[in-house]
């Protein structure tokens, strides 16, 4: 097969794009096609400062790669979640330092440890928040600690490396389950609201198996090993079945997604309601629905003080 934009040897094969292209053009085929993204959901500007959460994987490292090629002002944040009694989270770190030391830019390490007390499992076996996954406490945390620092640091949006796999997955599920609050909150782009900084996905029309060969076209080293919690995670299986039916059907998870975005603008299905208030919890600053202290807060209570987070519970 041939490089539609030059002939030479082709190194990668889109079926769902029906295009072929060299290395060399598929290089620069995965910036241009993000800076589209970016501007048709309207992400950020240039002048506006990225803060890109990396996790030492192929999808965020190869986005920081690409926005500053863009030439954006991305700076990185990683956060140590002390998995497999902090093997996993220093050896994923270390790809980030290292890609953040090549490209000579500002990296913000935070350890979970050090803001909730204990690392993310350690967390979830006191609170007994999921016995032996602790995804739940750990994306609570994760979003909660992104969020809080990119309104500390003063970024504009806070950037993460989800792929078309990822959403087209997230989608899968959330549509099996009719889970409808997910579904209206699910897009390229989340909104800025006071206590929220803006979100965005430039990779979301991106297949993760062209992120995976952009990173290696580009020489960017990452951690292959993927978190031992995300084992059995019904985000895989249902990846799998995508991938299933994507083998038979080129182009069927872009097709999904893309129409699930153009059904939610135009209403067709998903209605906009109006945003529930909130409240500023006491303790962090961080907005939360409930009377009280934040999801977190209340986690990190229970954790140093169990009979005052009883209190605050009840
Ligand atoms: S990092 Fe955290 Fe994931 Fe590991 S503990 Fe689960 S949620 S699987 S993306
Ligand atoms: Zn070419
Ligand atoms: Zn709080």
């Amino acid at each position: 097969m041939k490089c539609r934009k030059c002939g030479a040897k082709a190194a990668i094969h889109m079926r769902q794009h029906k295009l072929a292209l060299c290395a060399d053009h598929f290089r620069r085929w995965i910036p241009s096609q993000t800076q589209r993204t970016i501007e048709k959901y309207d992400m950020f500007e240039s002048r506006d400062r990225l803060l890109v959460a990396v996790s030492g994987g192929k999808d965020s490292l190869a986005l920081w790669d690409v926005l500053l090629d863009l030439g954006y002002h991305a700076d990185g944040l990683y956060l140590d979640l002390g998995i497999d009694a902090g093997e996993y989270s220093k050896l994923s770190r270390s790809y980030c330092e290292a890609f953040a030391r090549s490209r000579d830019q500002r990296l913000i390490i935070m350890r979970v440890s050090d803001q909730l007390g204990v690392s993310i499992p350690d967390a979830a076996r006191i609170t007994r928040r999921g016995r032996d996954k602790p995804c739940s406490i750990c994306g609570l945390a994760k979003r909660h600690l992104m969020n809080r620092t990119a309104l500390e640091e003063r970024y504009d949006v806070l950037v993460t490396g989800h792929n078309l796999d990822d959403e087209a997955a997230t989608l899968f599920g959330n549509t099996l389950n009719w889970q409808v609050g997910y579904l209206k909150r699910q897009g390229p782009v989340l909104e800025e609201r006071p206590g929220f900084v803006r979100k965005a996905k430039p990779f979301c029309r991106i297949y993760e198996r062209e992120t995976a060969a952009y990173a290696l076209l580009r020489g960017i080293d990452y951690v292959y090993k993927e978190c031992p919690y995300a084992d059995g995670a019904k985000s895989i299986y249902y990846k799998e079945k995508l991938n299933q039916m994507e083998r038979e059907r080129p182009g069927i998870k872009l097709s999904f997604y893309l129409s699930f975005l153009r059904a939610k603008r135009d209403m067709q299905f998903v209605e906009r309601e109006a945003q529930p208030g909130f409240n500023t919890c006491p303790d962090c600053g961080s907005p939360t629905s409930s009377d009280g202290y934040c999801a977190f807060c209340r986690v990190k209570a229970r954790i140093s003080q169990p009979s005052e987070a009883l209190e605050r519970n009840s």
